[in-house]
């Protein structure tokens, strides 16, 4: 089966449509910087003295009116993103659709995976913790059908309504203020199959959300049915969409857009959450908090310098090398291997890709150069896109942008696996 290539997800809380947009977007704005609960909230990682490190150029901003941002430091309301993160699950399951299997086999689906993913990703340094303190299903009052909960609905009224019943349901049983995210785990029998329609879902930053215990249910994730592409890989893949939909809590943006993965490919979860197991872009660890900024190299000086970049999947070294452009945009060059959560890379070398924090989620805010252009790929694996699996420049291969004066040459490939890379700018 094909995968779906038009996934349409909310995030934040939604913009309404027509003239009240502008107004809307004012007023969250306002919303985010005086959150009432700053223990739900984060400043966002990474944010140790960038002038100090020479790295001020390569932090490019948020932009004012972008939902969600690839800017530094990620905006706060967001679930904080290193150390020990707390993740409530809650299995629900519905009069009409009620659980054909134990609550606990839906929580297995996702665990202990989505922590070891993180734990491998994050090179240790967020450190998941699932918890269930309710290990039954949660019947919810009302028929699935009549939550209206369709593809890409908005947060009022359906889903508002769920999740008020989620937390009278929950609410005896749990201290919501113990948690940093949440996790709705649906029985899969509720709404149509994700090979049609995929429902997956995460409000994030949203601190007008329902409250639970006195805290905003400011960062949740909402799975529905399976990612089961019939390929007989379920068991190890289909967890991936819970660290996708997780993502989004920590503040990333989706960089998948109506045309598919055709932006990204498979080089980072936030593009394709569906088959063999992929990492995030270097540019979301250095956000996420990930990298240190002494792992990352910042090319915002005329002339031409060298940098030499370790594997991103190994821990510690050089990773990242940022040649800044404009306020809000710059490339970013790394080196993927087939290693650590990057499973599929079939052409290792240096992926270059240009960073716009000024361009919205789900509407291209990274975009992958490609080394070899209308190439069939490298890969035959089902679910990973191909054309760009054989984007990495070579030893002796230049990506050049004419228009801005940068030329990004890969000189070699030493006996270590580091890779020597020479950046010329104006
Ligand atoms: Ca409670
Ligand atoms: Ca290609
Ligand atoms: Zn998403």
């Amino acid at each position: 089966m094909q995968q779906p290539r038009h996934r349409i997800r909310k995030h934040r809380r939604p913009v309404a449509l027509g003239a009240a947009t502008a107004l809307v977007i004012a007023a969250l704005a306002t919303a985010s910087s005086t959150l009432p609960l700053p223990s739900r909230a984060s400043a966002g990682p990474a944010a140790t003295a960038p002038r100090a490190t020479g790295l001020g150029p390569c932090r490019i901003a948020s932009s004012m009116g972008v939902q969600m941002s690839e800017g530094m430091p990620t905006q706060p309301g967001y679930a904080r993103s290193t150390g020990q993160v707390h993740a409530l699950n809650l299995m629900i399951d519905f009069p009409d659709a009620p659980g054909t299997e134990p609550a606990k086999d839906r929580l297995a689906e996702f665990f202990p995976q989505t922590t070891d993913w993180f734990r491998t990703s994050s090179y240790g340094r967020l450190t998941y913790i699932p918890e269930a303190p309710i290990t039954s299903w949660l019947r919810m009052p009302l028929p699935f059908a009549e939550y209206g909960i369709e593809r890409g609905s908005p947060y009022e009224p359906g889903y508002r309504h769920l999740v008020n019943d989620i937390v009278a349901a929950a609410d005896p049983k749990v201290d919501f203020t113990e948690y940093d995210l949440v996790n709705i785990l649906v029985t899969p029998n509720a709404g149509p199959s994700a090979l049609d329609t995929v429902l997956s879902v995460t409000f994030s930053g949203n601190d007008e959300a329902p409250l639970a215990d006195g805290v905003p249910l400011a960062n949740t994730s909402f799975v529905y049915s399976r990612q089961d592409d019939g390929s007989g890989s379920y068991a190890q893949t289909g967890y991936r969409v819970l660290p996708h939909e997780n993502g989004h809590v920590f503040g990333l943006p989706d960089l998948y857009t109506m045309e598919g993965g055709g932006s990204v490919g498979h080089w980072d979860i936030m593009s394709e959450d569906w088959g063999a197991n992929n990492d995030l872009l270097g540019w979301h660890k250095w956000k996420l908090g990930w990298l240190d900024n002494d792992q990352v190299s910042c090319a915002a000086r005329p002339g031409t310098t060298d940098h030499v970049l370790e594997p991103l999947a190994t821990r510690g070294g050089l990773k990242l090398a940022f040649v800044p452009l404009t306020a809000e945009s710059g490339y970013a060059v790394e080196v993927r291997t087939q290693a650590g959560n990057d499973q599929a890379v079939c052409r290792p070398g240096v992926l270059i890709y240009k960073v716009n924090s000024d361009v919205d989620t789900g509407q291209g805010p990274v975009s992958v150069a490609d080394s070899t252009k209308d190439s069939p790929g490298c890969t035959r694996l089902p679910n990973v896109h191909a054309e760009l699996s054989d984007a990495a420049f070579q030893p002796g291969e230049t990506f050049t942008d004419r228009a801005n004066g940068i030329r990004i040459s890969v000189l070699e490939k030493d006996a270590k696996g580091d890779y020597r890379v020479q950046v010329t700018r104006p």
